[in-house]
């Protein structure tokens, strides 16, 4: 490490020394969020070699099969954020409830809610996950009930996703920007990599799957017609296409290099509006890529408007780059 890398702490404290009122707790709680995911990454290197990989014989709130690893996660995020009194609560992808902070340690002013392995699918083929949180603040003192947590995304005052891939990698905004940080595994700290990172507006790159073709709604329908038409269609230009299927990897592109991403409402199963989660998917998300110059949507209204209903709302989730996602907003419009 060289004396002019900046570390993520040191890049934390320094932007929390400009606002009067910062008495060091949001440090140490993303300070706890990072050795969670440290130890997360850990775990996911090791992979086969420590038996986290497979399926557990449970499934989650979504009535999803669980992993094992979304188990371990869950369980290393909860260990490593509910002593610190920072917290006055949790929510997580993997429980139902809000998690309660024990009887014997303080509660404090923020609340977190966290997808702790993200993209978990994708775990046993060896493929990008992550970790995705958002961060709120809480009423000093209360025992946070579930509406204490159905607060809209503009509340946020932090959202951050660790991708464990090639590299481990934070993503962090505070609203004041987006800036990337790579783990440097020798010395196990984040270092500050990716600064003020910015969307382009436009792009030739979308993801989505297709395999949805059947049930998607006209505007969404025209979109990628458009797109996969090419030079021959009305965009006049060709596009390349990437699914990952693990949602940190898609907005980690999109980050560097522009796109858009689509998980839209679908015609499939009316009791669900979309396949992501607001709170600890899609807002979050939204948070980061709005700081980055980017847009995010339902296709109908922005993410970060709206009114949560529960913990694990699922919405369509349109984002990216801002031409191409402010074009499928006026291609709802026009529906
Ligand atoms: P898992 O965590 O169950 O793998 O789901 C991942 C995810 O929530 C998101 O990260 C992907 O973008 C999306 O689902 C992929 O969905 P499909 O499997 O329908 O392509």
């Amino acid at each position: 490490m060289s004396n002019q890398q900046v570390t993520l702490t040191q890049f934390i404290i320094e932007q929390q020394r400009g606002l009067p009122d910062a008495s060091g707790t949001f440090t140490l709680l993303l300070n706890n969020i990072v050795t969670a995911c440290k130890q997360i990454s850990h775990r996911v290197n090791c992979g086969a070699l420590i038996g986290v990989l497979g399926s557990a014989e449970s499934e989650n709130v979504q009535g999803e099969v669980q992993k094992k690893l979304d188990i371990i996660t869950n369980d290393i995020m909860v260990k490593a954020l509910d002593w610190s009194g920072s917290l006055g609560g949790m929510a997580s992808e993997e429980i139902n409830d809000p998690i309660k902070i024990p009887k014997q340690y303080p509660k404090g002013k923020y609340l977190v809610l966290f997808d702790p392995l993200d993209g978990s699918s994708n775990i046993d083929i060896n493929m990008t996950v992550g970790t995705i949180f958002s961060i709120l603040r809480c009423r000093e003192g209360i025992e946070p009930e579930t509406e204490d947590f159905l607060r809209r995304g503009t509340e946020q005052v932090c959202a951050g996703f660790v991708l464990y891939g090639p590299s481990t990698m934070l993503v962090l905004t505070t609203g004041n920007g987006v800036n990337g940080f790579t783990l440097d595994q020798d010395v196990g700290e984040f270092i500050l990599t990716h600064c003020n990172m910015k969307i382009p507006e436009d792009s030739s790159e979308f993801a989505i799957n297709m395999s949805n073709q059947r049930f998607w709604e006209p505007p969404v329908k025209r979109y990628i017609d458009e797109c996969v038409a090419g030079e021959d269609g009305p965009r006049g230009k060709n596009f390349n296409m990437r699914w990952v299927a693990s949602l940190v990897a898609e907005v980690y592109r999109i980050l560097n290099r522009g796109g858009v991403f689509l998980y839209p409402h679908d015609l499939r199963d009316p009791s669900k509006p979309g396949k992501l989660r607001l709170m600890y998917e899609a807002n979050p998300m939204a948070f980061i890529i709005e700081q980055a110059g980017g847009l995010c949507s339902t296709g109908r209204e922005r993410i970060l408007d709206l009114k949560p209903n529960s913990i694990h709302q699922r919405v369509p989730l349109i984002l990216g780059s801002k031409n191409e996602v402010e074009r499928i907003i006026a291609y709802h419009q026009q529906d």
